[in-house]
């Protein structure tokens, strides 16, 4: 098991779009392991294989209080969408700053699961933000990215500030 690092805002990297599982097999297995083993410490409700520099159609969600329904869903596709949600969100990729954003409150979701079986399932409320919020990364999309300009650019000078901080604080 490891724990893998998780890419901040700006980083280019989370603009990548995401290209489908080929083959569900024991090394995806392993990486969705290592991503259960990284969103449980950081900790989070779901994780996205961008957020960790693995550019693969597959993210991983956990919105139960007790971590006892990890759920992996491989090449998801939204098949519907219903109703309206606003919510705070956060993202491990964004330290530190929640913002509402809107999102579709019901969604029915077509994924393999991780023994490569074709499944689906309906979420909503916060199962089914998160769930939009991760096929979002997959597609090189933040949350940010719904708020206004200004606000994203006040994020982002923030985040790039405190980096650098950390960094000299690393040297001393
Ligand atoms: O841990 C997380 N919490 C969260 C809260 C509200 C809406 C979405 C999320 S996802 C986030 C983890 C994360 O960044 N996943 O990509
Ligand atoms: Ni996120």
């Amino acid at each position: 098991m490891a724990k893998l690092t998780i890419l901040e805002f700006p980083d280019p990297r989370l603009r990548t779009k995401a290209t489908p599982v080929s083959a569900v097999d024991d090394r995806l297995r392993a990486l969705i392991r290592d991503m259960f083993e990284t969103m449980y410490a950081a900790p989070g409700i779901g994780l996205a294989a961008t957020q960790v520099n693995v550019h693969k159609r597959l993210l991983i969600v956990d919105v139960s209080a007790d971590k006892s329904e990890p759920i992996a869903l491989i090449n998801p596709e939204i098949l519907e969408k219903d109703g309206v949600i606003v919510s705070d969100e956060g993202c491990l990729s964004v330290p530190g700053y929640y913002e509402e954003v809107e999102r579709a409150e019901h969604i029915r979701v077509r994924f393999l699961d991780r023994d490569g079986v074709a499944q689906e399932m309906e979420a909503e409320g916060l199962l089914a933000v998160c769930i939009q919020h991760e096929i979002d990364h997959l597609d090189g999309k933040l949350f940010v990215d719904y708020l206004s300009e200004a606000k994203r650019q006040r994020i982002r000078r923030k985040l790039q500030k405190e980096r650098r901080h950390q960094s000299a604080a690393v040297v001393m």
